[in-house]
């Protein structure tokens, strides 16, 4: 395939912006619960925390009966919600095939009472509703397999890896390229300790069969076509080329009976415009339940968020990552021309204040507004700020589109503004004799959390800076969100803003013993209000924190500063 061939078979994908994995196997029966026990966490994962016997989980097989299952359904919804793309699990760890295999009996025609393909009738479905269709497939981890990784408590012995990958993984793959029409992507999963060459004879395969098809990362060895982030992973920073976060709608991938903890409307809005405002493509998980149905709560919610899109499309869809620096107030994409300010934030100020753009805006609308009635707009220092009605138009978010002449350029200035939280996190800080470090962990279990931190400091000489420009004279509170274990509980911090300085001590976070043995502890945040500070002019100022003895054990993880309005 050449360069440009292959540019445009990416095209799609870059403009997408929004899509969804649906999380559907022989565990969405299970739902949580196994003899009557709850097993909290990932749902999908509940034969490995179960250490549930293969013999004993493929029962399952002969109760899986997903009559409420409809392909059109679920693309209906996908479509509705504003999702571009659809994967769907194909075998997820459990090694159970929710398609016809011939590679392995061990799959939804043969082994139960259901018979039917639903990623057949779900293919239809997608062409119909003109919605791109993908598969997840775990090629690493198969449980059900002597010589598939990950089942150590049927399976101790000595693994085979070749005789499962050349005996499942591949005919499958190959078997999803082959009988499902066109595949816009293959999502792996969790590479482990695959070979190169095994990556490569998987790709090999795509490339055979369905050219257009891209591979996401977890390939593994380097070798896909673009990034799947870590779970439920926003980044705090813009990236290039192509990449996804992938994101759980409650806290398990696979559906969980007694897990209701959806993120609302707002959260998933605000979630989806971080990642497009850096230049990514947001994919929102859906587990549906062992009769194929997507939970009502869920649905009601992909509803909202599917109205908000339908509403802001022109902001999202197609759109390029944020040439401004950090907004206190929300997000921004951008095209040729254009900014797309996603207000989540509304200042009741009446003054949505605009820092870092160096273009000249021409005209300022509020997207929702059919009439594209002007809005009021006045250049300040470093700033535009748009007059702007005092309740918000539009919920989750607002979207205000500029027209701007001139080029935009990138503005890493941080601006602070009076009237809205103003956030100050690691990968934006100067450090001295400390470092920039992320750090993952599981709430319950497989629901990871991530937290770029600034940490391994060593003492008095070690200092986090961040430089800003505040606008106007006020008052802040100051917050830290930050994690410590004993070793540096009641040791003395100092945090300065301009001429004022505010010592604190540090107090022990807690930790937790980790669930995966010799994977250290798992870090407990915790968010402190330190005290009131003053700038007491427009300007520019720097704040800086660090420690003010000698430090043991790295002293703290620490997530973030923050500044907030006293007068909220
Ligand atoms: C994997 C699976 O184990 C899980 O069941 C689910 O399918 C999820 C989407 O993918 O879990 C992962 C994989 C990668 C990371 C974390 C969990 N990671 O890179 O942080």
């Amino acid at each position: 395939m050449s360069n440009d061939e292959k540019k445009l078979s990416r095209q799609w994908f870059r403009s997408a912006k929004f899509a969804v994995l649906f999380h559907w196997g022989l565990y969405s029966l299970a739902a949580g619960t196994w003899k009557g026990k709850r097993i909290h966490g990932i749902g999908e994962w509940i034969m490995y925390r179960g250490r549930i016997p293969v013999r004993e989980y493929e029962t399952l097989a002969a109760q899986f009966n997903p009559v409420k299952f409809s392909g059109k359904e679920w693309a209906r919804i996908a479509k509705a919600a504003g999702m571009k793309y659809i994967v769907v699990t194909a075998k997820h760890h459990d090694g159970f095939a929710m398609f016809k295999s011939k590679a392995s009996q061990y799959n939804i025609v043969d082994a139960t009472p259901y018979k039917r393909d639903p990623l057949l009738e779900l293919a239809e479905a997608c062409e119909k509703e003109g919605i791109r269709l993908g598969f997840y497939y775990s090629q690493f981890q198969d449980w059900h397999e002597p010589d598939g990784a990950g089942n150590t408590w049927d399976f101790p012995q000595e693994r085979k890896f070749e005789n499962y990958f050349n005996a499942k993984a591949l005919p499958q793959v190959r078997e999803l390229l082959t009988n499902y029409g066109p595949v816009a992507l293959i999502w792996f999963d969790t590479p482990g300790t695959m070979s190169r060459e095994d990556s490569l004879r998987l790709v090999q395969a795509v490339h055979e069969l369905q050219p257009d098809c891209l591979i996401n990362s977890r390939i593994g060895n380097g070798v896909g076509d673009y990034d799947s982030l870590g779970d439920q992973e926003i980044p705090l920073v813009a990236r290039g080329g192509l990449w996804e976060s992938v994101d759980t709608h409650n806290d398990t991938w696979g559906y969980v009976e007694f897990d209701r903890n959806w993120k609302s409307p707002r959260e998933l809005v605000e979630r989806m415009v971080k990642v497009v405002g850096k230049g990514g493509n947001y994919m929102l998980n859906v587990g549906p339940t062992g009769l194929g149905q997507i939970p009502a709560a869920c649905a009601g919610i992909l509803r909202e968020v599917g109205a908000w899109v339908g509403r802001n499309k022109e902001a999202l869809y197609a759109t390029d990552a944020s040439p401004l620096g950090l907004l206190p107030w929300g997000e921004c994409t951008s095209r040729s021309g254009k900014l797309y300010l996603h207000v989540l934030d509304w200042p009741q100020s009446e003054r949505l204040v605009v820092p870092g753009v160096t273009a000249k805006v021409k005209r300022a609308v509020l997207l929702t507004d059919a009439r594209r009635r002007p809005l009021r707009v006045s250049v300040g220092k470093g700033a535009v700020s748009i007059r702007v009605p005092r309740v918000a138009p539009d919920s989750p978010a607002t979207v205000v589109a500029l027209d701007v002449a001139g080029k935009l350029r990138g503005c890493a200035a941080r601006t602070v503004i009076n009237c809205h939280r103003n956030d100050f996190d690691p990968p934006y800080s100067v450090l001295k004799n400390c470092k920039h470090a992320k750090f993952s962990w599981m709430e319950k279990f497989g629901d990871w959390k991530h937290a770029d931190c600034v940490a391994e400091w060593s003492g008095p000489e070690s200092k986090a800076a961040w430089r800003f420009t505040a606008l106007e004279p006020a008052r802040y509170y100051l917050e830290l969100d930050y994690s410590c274990d004993e070793r540096s509980s009641d040791s003395e911090g100092m945090l300065t803003v301009g001429r004022t300085s505010l010592p604190f001590p540090v107090l022990d976070t807690g930790e937790r013993s980790n669930p995966v043995p010799d994977h250290g502890l798992w870090p407990l945040f915790r968010v402190y209000r330190l005290g009131m500070i003053e700038l007491p002019r427009a300007g520019n100022y720097s704040l800086t924190i660090g420690p003010m003895q000698k430090t043991e054990g790295g002293w703290i993880k620490l997530r973030r500063v923050s500044l907030l309005p006293v007068n909220a």
